[in-house]
């Protein structure tokens, strides 16, 4: 393909509910879409990417404004040679963007609209192009660290009468066994995880291994990203099985992570480690490895939801993910909300990877908008 145009538009959508974690509380969502528009044997299609940064670099090195400055200063122009040469493909996005170090969310946004173009052109979905089979996938959902244990299991009940079918609970210091035991004993067999984003030191091993009493499927990332070292250690004093996130940024990370005993799951979250084609092969190496694997989130609008859904209906993603429905996040998504049926998300087979937003939809939510040209 060709890409004739690049806009990059900047997002604000208000949260339903301030979502906090153990790096921050956020009430709006901030976000880049990717528009990308291309020819393609001559005809013209338009390709939509959704980048998973947010606006302050504390899940990640990345945020969005350096997203922004990147995109359009180092990645979009080494894709130039290769458009204009009509050579241009989703997958060699990577490699021609490979000698720009990191930035992987801002590289998986422009090559998902890359994908997402080229699969509008050839008439094919997501789901197709990954050989997915299944039409839904299980829902679980995300909840952040409330004020306290009567609100957290208010909220719990609340996602488990709609139907949802797998609860993590966020947790940092001063928020992790007591609100875990409450929720385990409030329900003794609902599927339970916790994600600490990075809140703790090996230091905390005794103290984590208390949440191997309620029967957790997963602790997620308790440690530093880079401490993967400490992971492992940490994984010999616990029984709870050891989940990765942040530290698992490529496939090669991933085999470290299962081989090091770092990581017994992975999170995979196609924003984090620079695109669905990588997420792919965290996948592939994961099942050769004997490793489940689930898909994780980023807030995503229905742009990047549909693509993590289909992702998730690979045969490796056995736990349940963070694929919720739209307004477990937002009022009003910018495409078509994504709605709970009997606890699953449908997986969209309509050709390209993202859903489309809607034209005033997408304006209102829209807070800047520059266009780049490749
Ligand atoms: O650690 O999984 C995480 C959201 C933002 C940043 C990091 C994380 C999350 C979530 C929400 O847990 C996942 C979602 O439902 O999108
Ligand atoms: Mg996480």
């Amino acid at each position: 393909m060709r890409i004739r145009r690049v806009q990059l538009h900047t997002l604000a959508l208000p949260l339903v509910t301030p979502f906090t974690t153990s790096f921050s509380t956020q009430t709006e969502r901030r976000v880049l879409i990717i528009e990308l528009t291309a020819e393609v044997d001559g005809a013209l299609v338009t390709g939509w990417g959704e980048c998973g940064a947010l606006t302050e670099p504390v899940y990640s090195s990345e945020y969005l404004d350096g997203v922004l400055d990147v995109t359009a200063a180092h990645l979009l122009p080494r894709l130039a040679a290769a458009s204009s040469a009509d050579e241009l493909t989703a997958e060699s996005v990577a490699g021609l963007l490979g000698k720009v170090i990191g930035h992987r969310m801002a590289k998986a946004a422009i090559e998902m609209a890359v994908l997402d173009a080229q699969l509008r052109a050839a008439g094919q979905s997501f789901k197709d192009y990954l050989g997915v089979t299944l039409d839904r996938v299980p829902s679980g959902v995300s909840v952040g660290i409330q004020d306290s244990i009567p609100r957290l299991l208010d909220v719990v009940d609340g996602y488990l009468s709609k139907g949802y079918q797998r609860i993590k609970l966020k947790i940092q210091h001063g928020w992790d066994i007591e609100p875990v035991r409450a929720v385990r004993e409030a329900h003794p067999d609902v599927p339970l995880q916790v994600d600490a984003n990075a809140a703790y030191t090996l230091a905390d091993a005794s103290h984590l291994a208390q949440l191997d009493a309620f029967d957790l499927l997963l602790i997620e990332q308790p440690l530093g990203e880079e401490d993967m070292r400490h992971h492992a250690l940490l994984a010999q004093q616990m029984r709870t099985p050891m989940c990765l996130d942040e530290s698992v940024v490529s496939a090669a990370s991933a085999k470290d992570a299962i081989e090091w005993g770092a990581a017994a799951i992975i999170n995979i979250k196609p924003s984090r480690v620079g695109g669905y084609l990588e997420a792919r092969r965290i996948h592939d190496v994961a099942v050769d490895l004997g490793v489940p694997v689930w898909c994780g989130g980023m807030l995503e609008t229905g742009i990047g939801r549909a693509g993590n859904a289909a992702l998730a209906g690979m045969p490796g993603f056995t736990i349940t993910g963070d694929i919720s429905a739209s307004d477990r996040f937002y009022t009003e998504d910018i495409t078509e909300p994504f709605e709970l049926v009997e606890g699953h998300i449908m997986i969209p087979d309509a050709p390209g990877v993202a859903a489309v937003p809607d034209p005033v939809r997408l304006a209102a939510a829209t807070v800047a908008s520059t266009s780049v040209s490749p």
